[in-house]
């Protein structure tokens, strides 16, 4: 059993890297494709290209997709515990490979609270409104620069509650913050536990691969040229 984990690629906004996600797309083999959140960027304004076409064809070739919602596609939140085609949505999505167990989420729910609470509102719609505009207008993308400036002032819940709050699984991934990265220790019991981030497809391009057990973080390299 294969799974491939890609979260935060915000199609239909200015920075999505479509052209490398459609090599992405048609290149990897897996039983199960796992989307986990931010995956359409409907908080812009999107718009979207022959590119995504292409994209959303590619889907019906996996066995499974899972769609695991995130807060730019929250658009799609009654879709939850249905499914479309081979799309099955879900808000968090777990399952057990080689003895382990896994659990994937979008990650939003573990955002400082006040802009947790602030984002699910309308001025937020507003905010992303002018946001889109100004990306489109001077070609910047604020998403990232926003990121690392959360970063910079520690105003993300660190990594070590989030662990606390899913130590009931020994696999635990999550996107949303646009930071690839992986930890990986042993608990008291002796059980090997792992925490990753997938990262995003608009300034890293990266992937967790799932086979027997093992999980991998992995980047995206552009093929010839
Ligand atoms: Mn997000």
């Amino acid at each position: 059993m294969k799974r491939i984990i890609i979260s935060d690629l915000h199609i239909g906004s200015t920075h999505c890297r479509e052209e490398e996600l459609v090599q992405f797309i048609q290149t990897i083999e897996c039983d199960e494709l796992i989307l986990a959140g931010d995956i359409v960027d409907f908080i812009k304004v999107p718009s979207f290209t022959s590119e995504t076409a292409k994209l959303l064809k590619m889907l019906s070739r996996f066995n499974r997709v899972i769609y695991i919602i995130g807060n730019h596609d929250h658009a799609f939140a009654k879709f939850v515990n249905g499914t479309v085609g081979n799309i099955e949505f879900h808000n968090c999505y777990e399952f057990m490979d080689g003895n382990r167990k896994f659990r994937i989420e979008h990650g939003d729910k573990y955002d400082n609270s006040f802009w947790h609470t602030f984002t699910e509102g309308v001025l937020i719609k507003v905010i992303s409104v002018f946001q889109d505009w100004i990306e489109r207008r001077w070609n910047i993308d604020l998403a990232t620069w926003w990121a690392n400036r959360k970063i910079k002032k520690r105003k993300l819940i660190r990594i070590w509650d989030i662990i606390n709050l899913n130590n009931d699984v020994d696999v635990f991934i999550m996107g949303h913050s646009h930071t690839p990265e992986a930890v990986i220790w042993v608990d008291e019991d002796q059980n090997i536990k792992t925490y990753i981030n997938s990262g995003d497809w608009v300034a890293h391009t990266t992937y967790v691969n799932i086979e027997e057990g093992v999980c991998r973080l992995r980047k995206f390299e552009v093929l010839g040229e």
